[in-house]
């Protein structure tokens, strides 16, 4: 580069691309013994749902055997899916609430 080039680079600075973090879903997984409305109880204490939306998520995994919950960051949607499986162990319940990454 000779002394007539100085300032003739482009002043644009590339970014360095940041990968974003990975979304994970919290899903509700059904089972024989867990009573209807305890399940819609512990959606709606841990996951701040509605009656009726607990309600709905609740019996869409009772008829499709699971249901998403929510889709939130890792660290978050693990602190939930065990907040709300030990709340049905703590009462004697296999509910249980996984957490996978979204595609
Ligand atoms: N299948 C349970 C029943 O008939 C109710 C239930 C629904 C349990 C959803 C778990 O994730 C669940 N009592």
């Amino acid at each position: 580069m000779s002394e007539n080039d100085v300032g003739l680079k482009p002043k644009v600075k590339s970014k360095p691309k940041l990968d974003r973090p990975k979304l994970y879903k919290v899903i509700l997984v059904n089972d024989d013994f867990t009573p209807r409305e305890f399940v819609t109880v512990v959606l709606k204490a841990v996951f701040r749902m509605s009656e009726e939306t607990g309600y709905r998520v609740m019996l869409t995994a009772h008829k499709m055997g699971s249901a998403v919950v929510v889709v939130c960051a890792r660290d978050i949607a693990e602190t939930k899916a065990k907040e709300a499986t030990d709340f049905g162990k703590e009462a004697g319940f296999p509910l249980m609430f996984r957490t996978e990454p979204e595609e």
